[in-house]
């Protein structure tokens, strides 16, 4: 890259700017955000992303899971585009970064290369994937990962949230199903901005993550039979108490997982169980277990011994157990040449840096599926996510679109 183009920096005050103004769209009840997906609030979000699109002169394309590009033409016809982005939608009680900074993170470097008058020989386009999370429609990278070919759009469009209602509906009620076949885009590359979402680049003192892998994850939705009966006049031995089945198998998968530490994770963050009335002794519990590791092999064995842990438990306790995998991607290497894109543009740019492996899953560890893949990781306060708390510093922000930038122009040629 010309030696000219090294000292290109985004804007990082109009980026800050920019994710302050979103964040005011869904807020939570604590500083974060509740912009959950096809909610009017995502509704709003997405209307904002696009007319900050359409200010910067992209033409605007959506397809029918409502996956969002914003493109920026480039100078030969025939390059394909490098795409750039994240997703607007927020856990419930989510932060203002979390997914938020790649889709502003690759808005703002169109923005930036129209300041300074630059086309690249690839077009770029910025992108927004519908449902990353996961939380209302599992699985998390819903879209995604139709995009990619892993879900089928008749299978997405028939998940149904907790009140029962489809996904497909949902999207069309917002208003935002477009009529764009869900993968038919090809695509040079794809880069996404993320904060790390974990507490190893601020412990280390290093502006960047330089992304070469995601670790994989298996959702395992699992349903406890027992006998709704009354808490009162129900002798012990007579009991089939669902509830607290699950409350043994949660300790199993602890156990499971710190058996594996410190290269893999377990919990349970969905619960359920019915009826929930404070004198009726649990029926029915369900509930969602997520594991997570950088090797397959020990992804299987935690979901395995699981398995046989909660059979154990609810044989004994004469209670019944049904297992339905609900989410999972196999661990991702991400493209050679991306990564080395996104490390050499932290070099070049002078911010401290170190290879990470990804402990959340992200859109980008579907799309390497399908295209060259790469990610920025920038620091988190206190590694905290996925809570209204989650704070990152401006430079922190303003670093990690540098890096994207670099990666992306490096990769579009200018
Ligand atoms: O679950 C995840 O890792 C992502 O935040 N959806
Ligand atoms: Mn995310
Ligand atoms: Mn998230
Ligand atoms: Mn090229």
């Amino acid at each position: 890259m010309a030696a000219s183009a090294q000292n290109l920096r985004i804007n990082g005050d109009r980026l800050w700017d920019s994710l302050m103004e979103m964040a005011k769209i869904g807020p939570g009840v604590a500083g974060g955000n509740n912009r959950q997906t096809l909610t009017d609030e995502d509704a709003e979000g997405r209307a904002l992303f696009q007319k900050w699109c359409e200010e910067a002169r992209c033409s605007m394309g959506l397809d029918q899971m409502g996956n969002m590009f914003a493109w920026r033409e480039g100078t030969d016809p025939e390059a394909l585009p490098v795409y750039v982005g994240s997703h607007l939608d927020t856990q419930p009680t989510g932060g203002k970064y979390d997914g938020v900074l790649g889709v502003l993170g690759g808005l703002e470097i169109i923005r930036t290369l129209n300041d300074l008058g630059i086309k690249t020989k690839h077009p770029i386009v910025a992108t927004n994937w519908t449902n990353e999370e996961g939380t209302r429609y599992a699985p998390a990278m819903l879209s995604s990962g139709v995009f990619a070919g892993m879900h089928t759009q008749d299978w997405a469009y028939d998940r149904e949230d907790a009140e029962g209602k489809k996904f497909g509906d949902e999207l069309r009620r917002i208003g935002w199903c477009g009529e764009e076949e869900v993968g038919a885009r090809k695509m040079h590359a794809f880069f996404e901005l993320h904060i790390e979402q974990g507490p190893i680049l601020e412990a280390e003192g290093k502006d960047i993550g330089v992304v070469t892998h995601g670790q994989g994850l298996s959702w395992t939705q699992v349903t406890v039979t027992g006998k709704d009966a009354h808490t009162g006049s129900t002798p012990m031995p007579m009991r089939k108490n669902a509830g607290l089945a699950m409350a043994r198998i949660l300790e199993k998968v602890d156990e499971i997982a710190w058996s594996h530490a410190p290269h893999a994770v377990g919990a349970v963050g969905h619960i359920d169980v019915y009826p929930n009335s404070r004198n009726v002794i649990p029926g029915k519990a369900v509930f969602t277990v997520d594991f997570r590791s950088p090797d397959l092999d020990v992804i299987t064995d935690m979901e395995n011994r699981l398995r046989v842990a909660a059979e154990d438990i609810v044989d004994e306790m004469g209670l019944q157990i049904q297992f339905e995998r609900v989410g999972g991607f196999d661990p991702v290497k991400f493209d050679g040449d991306c990564v080395a894109a996104v490390r050499g543009a932290a070099e070049r740019l002078g911010y401290s840096h170190t290879d990470i492996i990804s402990g959340a899953g992200h859109d980008a560890c579907w799309i390497n599926r399908v295209a060259p893949t790469a990610m920025v990781m920038c620091p988190c306060v206190d590694g905290l996510s996925h809570n209204e708390a989650e704070e990152i510093s401006k430079d922190w922000a303003a670093a990690g679109a540098d890096v994207l930038f670099h990666a992306v122009i490096e990769t579009a040629e200018i």
